[in-house]
């Protein structure tokens, strides 16, 4: 580069030294990737923290973020934040499960009724048993988890208003034990795809229907490729703010308060901008032309109960985590 060039030559010493602070090279050069389109508000602000960060620090600390699979798959990413090839992750609960697999707990079927249950939950006592496995496996999760929404069923050939409409459908899921268990459970064939597949795999039918917020529903454009839509409200989704765990604890421990400050108080915006778009986004996906309707969750949740579904996860789960859960929701099986 140019900078680098003037640096090794004698006469240009000079000039280097005046140069202004903003072209050094951050002590610490910090890569986060995601796999969200920018214009969604996990990146939006994520982008702020990176900002405040930098300015906070005078430069020391730079955070560049690699949004939209740019570096690859959830499962792409879950490798490089553990080999600390990048320092920052966010992977939906349903992912870093491959991994942690009590992280999935948030996500069993039909169990938060709202807003205040999940954040009662997850910034409370379930909340820190999950950070507390995810910290075993050499990664820190920061105290705030990220909104991404409560999951929604889109299809390209039929509409689905009751459990009997799941039966054989073709359904894309994220790469999560959890999401093929519950789908099979409901009597689905579900596949898991890494996101970056999802629009490609719809518009060429290789499957016929994926679940998702309708944020995300809308940022990624599905409603060009899908027909209906069904506010099932089946698992509620968050992302974890993840850090390689060495990277994270090599930080000075000034740096680290800014850092954890900037990225939780981001965190905390982010919840209220997918709460924001949960009441508005409907409307415009409408005028898309996607056709909503919302299907009772009761023949759902019976199908579930019948099939084992919960008493199996329960178990996979255990007594403690299960408990915590049920303190937020109420009784589940
Ligand atoms: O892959 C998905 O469906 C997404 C974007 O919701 C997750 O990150 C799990």
């Amino acid at each position: 580069t140019l900078l680098q060039s003037l640096a090794t030559a004698p006469a240009a010493a000079g000039f280097v030294a005046a140069m202004p602070a903003v072209a050094r090279a951050a002590e610490f050069s910090l890569k986060y990737g995601n796999n969200l389109p920018l214009n969604h508000p996990l990146n939006v602000r994520a982008q702020e923290a990176a900002d405040r960060i930098a300015k906070a620090t005078n430069g020391r600390v730079e955070v560049q973020i690699f949004p939209n699979n740019q570096l690859g798959g959830d499962t792409d990413m879950l490798a490089q934040v553990r080999s600390g090839a990048i320092t920052f992750f966010t992977p939906s609960a349903l992912v870093i499960a491959t991994l942690v697999p009590v992280a999935a707990i948030n996500a069993v079927g039909f169990a938060f009724a709202d807003y205040d249950q999940v954040w009662k939950a997850m910034d409370g006592g379930l909340g820190a048993h999950v950070r507390q496995a995810i910290s075993k496996v050499g990664l820190h999760a920061f105290e705030k988890m990220w909104d991404n929404g409560f999951r929604q069923m889109t299809t390209g050939n039929k509409p689905i208003e009751s459990a009997k409409d799941m039966d054989g459908l073709k359904i894309r899921v994220p790469v999560s034990p959890l999401s093929i268990a519950m789908f099979k459970a409901l009597g689905a064939a579900p596949t898991s795809l890494q996101f970056s597949e999802v629009y490609s795999s719809l518009q060429t039918r290789i499957v016929d229907a994926q679940e998702n917020p309708l944020p995300i529903i809308q940022v990624a454009k599905l409603y060009e490729v899908q027909k209906y839509c069904a506010t099932s409200n089946h698992i509620w989704d968050g992302f974890w703010f993840i850090a390689h765990g060495r990277t994270w604890s090599g930080l000075p421990a000034d740096l680290q308060k800014i850092v954890a400050d900037a990225i939780n108080e981001a965190g905390v915006k982010q919840r209220e901008d997918i709460k924001g778009l949960n009441a508005t986004v409907q409307k415009d996906l409408e005028s898309k032309g996607l056709v909503f309707n919302q299907p009772a969750p009761d023949s759902f949740r019976a199908k579930l109960r019948d099939s084992g579904f919960y008493g199996e996860w329960k178990g996979r789960f255990g007594e403690e985590a299960w408990g915590l859960l049920e303190n937020a929701v109420g009784k589940l099986a």
